[in-house]
């Protein structure tokens, strides 16, 4: 199983340790594409060895790829909320969201049937929660 996880780069690096915890986890289900996302050393400048152009042409490929999409939607970010929008009537879709005390998640998200929105408080959690997802993923396919 190909799993496309995206999380926050130039929207803000805040929430790295968490992105690297979580590709952790899923890593134990299937090949997460996307590595780089939890990138403890990757700054909001990202990678310069390519170009911008070559970045989007690859995950392109990769979201194509993929099974599935996990996004950690915490931390507001164009390039995740484009992703999540350009697939989610195309591939599955969780949407992990801590939440934060005078923030919440934007309504085209929050509200959006095609996606599955859970919060969680911590890694534990995730563990369940991506558990679950895929046991609905399989049910909706048989
Ligand atoms: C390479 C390693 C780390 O960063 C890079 C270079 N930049 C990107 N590389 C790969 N994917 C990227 C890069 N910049 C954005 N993305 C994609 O958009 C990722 O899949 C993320 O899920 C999402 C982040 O968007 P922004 O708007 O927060 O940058």
């Amino acid at each position: 199983m190909k799993i496309y996880f995206a999380g926050s780069i130039r929207g803000g690096r805040r929430d790295k340790k968490i992105y690297f915890e979580i590709i952790k986890i899923l890593n134990k289900y299937g090949k997460v594409l996307t590595e780089h996302v939890g990138d403890k050393k990757l700054n909001v400048m990202g990678e310069r060895r390519l170009s911008e152009r070559k970045i989007y042409k690859r995950d392109q490929k990769w979201l194509r790829e993929s099974d599935l999409i996990v996004a950690e939607v915490t931390q507001p970010s164009l390039g995740v909320g484009y992703e999540i929008g350009k697939f989610e009537d195309k591939k599955p879709v969780l949407c992990l969201y801590r939440e934060i005390k005078g923030k919440s998640l934007s309504a085209m998200i929050a509200g959006n049937p095609n996606v599955e929105v859970v919060k969680y408080r911590n890694l534990k959690e995730v563990k369940d929660i991506f558990k679950k997802f895929l046991d609905k993923i399989k049910n909706k396919s048989k």
